[in-house]
């Protein structure tokens, strides 16, 4: 299966499919837009993926899968082992409600377009987006720390002892609190399962900084 991830380094939601891609052992060729340069918005790349995001994942030369979740339930369907999804609805319904606090609720605030939406359209300075930017990403902390310390499902991941959906969006958000430099010390349990992540290969070659369209030192 010859595969093709558009992506860009320090995108979350590229992330995501690059764990993924990793801990299923497949090999990709990864195609860097580069955000910062507003690449996202050439009409080569509209072509990919009309809604000028990343990720799209192109299998075979097919039609562009697009939306990280759906490219994560993609994967887990056509290569199942490991399982990256519990086996039973109850459990499956949590793994996904956890990963859902992050790609639908915490990251959909911080991505690129909304912050240049809060600069131009809004008026907002740098100090008020910033403070936007922490405020959303530490409520999706909050609300994984409280289901993660109180739930009898969470283990030394957030749902039992092997990684899931839920890890792997659960690390793509503590990225974006190093990003955005929010405190973390407050979300001890999320902050303990990002360490059991990064003790894996995989979480830990896809993180942003390891990737080759990163600079040398990224400041974020
Ligand atoms: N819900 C989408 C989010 C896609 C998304 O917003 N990606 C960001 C990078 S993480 C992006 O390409 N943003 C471009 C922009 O906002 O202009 C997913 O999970 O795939």
């Amino acid at each position: 299966m010859a595969m093709k991830l558009y992506g860009f380094w320090r995108s979350l939601a590229t992330y995501r499919v690059r764990v993924a891609l990793a801990l299923k052992g497949l090999q990709v060729e990864q195609i860097s837009i580069n955000l910062l340069e507003g690449k996202q918005h050439s009409g080569e790349y509209k072509a990919v993926n009309p809604q000028s995001v990343v990720p799209a994942l192109v299998v075979d030369g097919g039609p562009p899968l697009v939306q990280s979740m759906a490219i994560l339930e993609y994967l887990e369907e056509t290569h199942p082992t490991p399982a990256l999804l519990p086996k039973d609805p109850r459990g499956r319904a949590r793994v996904r409600g956890l990963a859902q606090i992050v790609v639908s609720d915490g990251h959909p605030l911080v991505v690129p377009r909304i912050r240049g939406y809060l600069e131009k359209e809004m008026h907002q300075d740098e100090p008020a987006r910033n403070k936007w930017l922490a405020h959303w990403t530490a409520k999706a902390l909050e609300a994984l720390e409280t289901h993660l310390a109180k739930e009898k499902e969470t283990g030394k991941f957030c749902h039992g002892d092997s990684p899931t959906i839920a890890d792997i969006c659960l690390a793509s958000q503590v990225f974006g609190a190093k990003f955005f430099n929010v405190e973390t010390a407050g979300v001890p349990t999320v902050m303990r399962v990002f360490g059991e992540c990064m003790k894996i290969d995989a979480f830990d070659r896809s993180q942003p900084a390891k990737q080759p369209d990163a600079p040398k030192n990224p400041t974020h």
